[in-house]
């Protein structure tokens, strides 16, 4: 396969409600896109960069700089045997995976249409249907945490993760045990803690929690290896782990006993399948995170979480949790079972709404 042109796109798109994390606010998110013509099939990727510098060092700004002058000439030209083959010949440019995601992943929806095998099917999924759940940000107060959380088991979601950060941990948790006795249960702190903070996360064991999703620094797996050592409740690696040998590290030093796996964060699917498989054969489950992707990235996350080692729920939930109306055509709906089927059409297997995506285009640049 040859590529013959990308598009280059920044969408804005309003969240139905702001997002908070230990990090910040999220509200209008800017969204890169990327379209990618590879002899006639247009594949569609998206870059999970954030508006800020703060979730990783990526921005959309960092994110378009590079695709534009880093890796669109490394591609350019170049007789690709595979999409499996591209992260590989991205390598020459350290990190900035978030970028090499949109366009990797862009190459795999190309493939799986010249092939007319579904995205799933082409990545080797296995399942049918994905489990979900749901991932509620910083909330005013704890009635109204409760309330969004009902909100979501009646949707039939079948797990709840919320998000922590100091000062705001130990009481909310504690409401939702109250409240929820058997719920499936999760707490992500992005970074927010020190491992001076032990003792009050080792608190966190009492209410019998899933996982605890990335407390300590965004690159510091060591300390989480402390960490393990002093809490009961298994440590979910996020942040930390941007491709296979940082999962591998993870495991040997015994850092997590579960990774998330995000797209963006480790580089597209062939990144994402080396980490699959490395936890699969060291009996580690995995589960995919999302970044408050539109219909695009979601697509691609829908996807991945096929392959058998995604054996809890994600965060990966319905379009209308998150926007008034989705870029994509069906929007992503949840069954009242908390699952989400996997098409079965060729490519991501959703269509994008180019009329849509148009009106929402704040500027686009063309590579040929
Ligand atoms: O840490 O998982 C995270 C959103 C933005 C940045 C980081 C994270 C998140 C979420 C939202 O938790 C997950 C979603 O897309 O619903
Ligand atoms: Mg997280």
């Amino acid at each position: 396969m040859r590529l013959r042109k990308i598009t280059l796109r920044e969408i804005h798109l309003r969240l139905l409600s702001p997002f908070e994390t230990s990090f910040g606010k999220s509200d209008l998110r800017r969204i890169l896109l990327l379209e990618a013509d590879v002899d006639g099939a247009i594949g569609w990727g998206e870059s999970t960069a954030g508006e800020n510098p703060f979730y990783s060092y990526e921005t959309v700004e960092t994110a378009w700089l590079i695709l534009r002058d880093h890796l669109w000439p490394l591609l350019k030209e170049k007789e690709i045997g595979a999409a499996s083959e591209v992260w590989d010949l991205l390598a020459p440019v350290r990190g900035h995976n978030m970028a090499k995601a949109a366009l990797e992943t862009a190459l795999w929806d190309a493939e799986a249409q010249q092939k007319t095998l579904p995205l799933a099917k082409l990545l080797g999924g296995t399942r049918d249907e994905i489990p979900c759940g749901v991932s509620i940000g910083i909330q005013p107060t704890n009635a109204a945490l409760i309330t969004k959380v009902e909100e979501a088991l009646s949707a039939g979601y079948q797990r709840i993760k919320i998000k922590i950060k100091p000062g705001h941990d130990i009481a909310p948790v504690r409401a939702l045990r109250e409240r929820f006795p058997s719920v499936r249960l999760m707490a992500d702190a992005n970074s927010a803690y020190r491992l001076e903070d032990a003792p009050l996360l080792k608190q966190l064991d009492a209410f019998y929690l899933i996982m605890i999703e990335q407390p300590l620094g965004w690159d510091d797996i060591f300390s989480h290896a402390k960490l393990q050592r002093q809490i009961e409740t298994p440590i979910c690696l996020d942040e930390c782990i941007h491709d296979v040998e940082h999962a591998r590290a993870a495991l040997e030093v015994q850092a997590c006993n579960i990774i998330n796996i995000k797209l963006g964060r480790v580089g597209g699917h062939a990144s994402a399948r080396r980490i699959h498989d490395l936890c699969q054969e060291n009996s580690i489950p995995v589960w995919c995170g999302g970044m408050l992707e539109s219909g695009i990235g979601r697509a691609h996350n829908i996807a991945m979480s096929s392959l058998p080692n995604f054996s809890l729920p994600g965060d990966v939930s319905a379009s209308r949790r998150y926007w008034s109306e989705d870029i994509i055509e069906p929007e992503v709906e949840v069954t009242p079972q908390g699952t989400i089927r996997v098409p079965n059409v060729p490519g991501i297997g959703y269509q994008p709404r180019l009329d849509r995506i148009e009106s929402l285009t704040k500027r686009r640049e063309v590579l040929e």
